[in-house]
Formats: structure tokens, sequence, C-alpha cells
């Protein structure tokens, strides 16, 4: 048996985590086993690497070591808690994925897709997700939700062309594989964003009796 890995994605403030909630109780009111987590995280020793990557500290992090840190949570946590879930069937909502290490450190910090391509391919072997939801705003409009929530961590601290490349390299992504990305507005009010994946229930549902 193998169940649905599905991913969420997109830039600061463009609702993934309020979102995931919402995608979680449409699919358990249709019966379905969720698995509900995000990246960085997921698990004890993956949330202390989250605090790490996220702590704005005096000491520079040079961008290998972030890459680094991102792809250590993430071996921990496929092996903790999405590949096991997968093995039982269940549907895994994980909030961020691989796509934000080729968006914020590929598009935002500026390394290359074959080195990211490579640890990807040593921690992953071929597990990649079946369906991702790309939640997309103008960079203004996620960073005043962001800004609006209090203290910023290190990477809401970057200027508006970091976050212009992050959002650029989701929407290359998105455009080339359509068949493994939804593209979902997020600049409209929240209960228009919910109708969107009420739309794509169905097609959720197929994949996950199909
Ligand atoms: N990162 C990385 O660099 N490489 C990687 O491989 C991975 C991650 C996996 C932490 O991620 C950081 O890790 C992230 C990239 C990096 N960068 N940062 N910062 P995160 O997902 O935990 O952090 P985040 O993107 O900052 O999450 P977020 O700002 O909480 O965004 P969100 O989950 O998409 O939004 P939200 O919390 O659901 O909503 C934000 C606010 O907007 C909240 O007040 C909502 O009520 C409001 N909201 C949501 N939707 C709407 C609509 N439609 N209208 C109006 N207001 C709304």
């Amino acid at each position: 048996m193998t169940g649905l890995f599905i991913t969420l994605e997109g830039p600061e403030g463009a609702g993934k985590s309020t979102n995931r909630e919402y995608l979680a109780e449409q699919l358990r009111a249709a019966g379905v086993d969720v698995v509900l987590t995000r990246e960085p995280g997921g698990t004890p020793l993956a949330e202390r690497i989250r605090e790490l990557l996220l702590d704005p500290s005096d000491e520079k992090m040079d961008a290998d070591t972030e890459l680094l840190l991102v792809f250590a949570a993430r071996a921990q946590h496929l092996a903790e808690v999405i590949r096991p879930a997968l093995a039982r069937g269940a549907v895994v909502l994980c909030d961020r994925f691989t796509d934000a290490t080729y968006a914020y450190q590929g598009g935002g910090r500026g390394l290359s897709v074959a080195r990211i391509a490579t640890l990807e391919h040593f921690v992953q072997g071929d597990l990649r997700p079946d369906l991702t939801l790309v939640f997309d705003l103008p960079v203004d409009i996620g960073l005043a939700r962001a800004t609006a929530r209090g203290r910023l961590d290190r990477f809401e601290q970057e200027g508006r062309a970091f976050f212009e490349a992050v959002r650029n390299a989701y929407l290359q992504r998105a455009a080339s594989q359509p068949a493994r990305y939804a593209l979902v507005d997020a600049s409209l009010p929240l209960a228009q964003v919910q109708q969107s994946l009420d739309a794509l229930m169905p097609q959720i549902l197929g994949r996950i009796h199909g």
C-alpha cells in the first residue's frame, strides 16, 4: 500500500499553514487518514534544526551550511514520519518540502540547481511529492502579512530581491511540470482561496482512490 504525498508551497504569508488545516479537515471529513506535518521540522530533532535555521543570530550562516541543514532535517523527517505514513497508506500533507529548497537556497541564495538535485537524490532516492499546491502571491502582500505577525525570522529579514527570486523559482518549477503542480492564487480573500481548494478536491480524492 502506498499513500499520497501532497506538499504546500509558496512564499511567506501565502497562507500555507492556514490552508493546510482546511485541506486536512476536508480530507478527514471524506474518511481519509491524514498526517499533517511541516518542514523544516516534523520530528523533535528536525524541529531543533529548524530553530537553528530560523534564528537570526549574529553569525552569518553560510549558504552551503543552510542547504545541508535543510537536507539533514529532511532526512530525519523522511525516516521518522513521511516514509512510515506513506507505507501505511496515509495522505501526508506537508507544509513545504524540497521545492522550498529549490526556491530559497536555489532562487534566493543562488546555489546551483545541480547541487540541490544531488542532495535531493541522496536524501530522497526516487521519492517526490505526488502533488504540490503552490500558493502564489505578490511579494508585497506576503511580506505585509508576515510583518503583521511581529518578530521576523532569519529568512523574513531578507530583502525584496530575495523574495522575488523565491517567487520566480516557484513559478518556474510549477510551469515546468504542470501535471505535478497546482497554482493557487493566494492573494484572494481566504474564502475564495478555499473555494479554489474545494475545486481541487475531486482531483485529490481521485488520486487517493485511483
Ligand atoms: N525553508 C528553506 O529555506 N528551505 C527549505 O527547504 C524549507 C524551508 C523547507 C520557514 O518556513 C522558513 O524555512 C521559510 C523558508 C525556509 N522562510 N521563511 N520565513 P515556514 O513555512 O514555517 O515559514 P513561512 O513561510 O514564513 O510561513 P508563514 O509566513 O507562516 O506563511 P504561511 O504558512 O504561508 O501563512 P499563514 O501562517 O497561513 O498566514 C500568514 C498570515 O496571513 C496569517 O495571519 C493569516 O491569517 C493570513 N492569511 C492567510 N491567508 C490569507 C488570505 N487569503 N487573505 C488574508 N490574510 C490571509
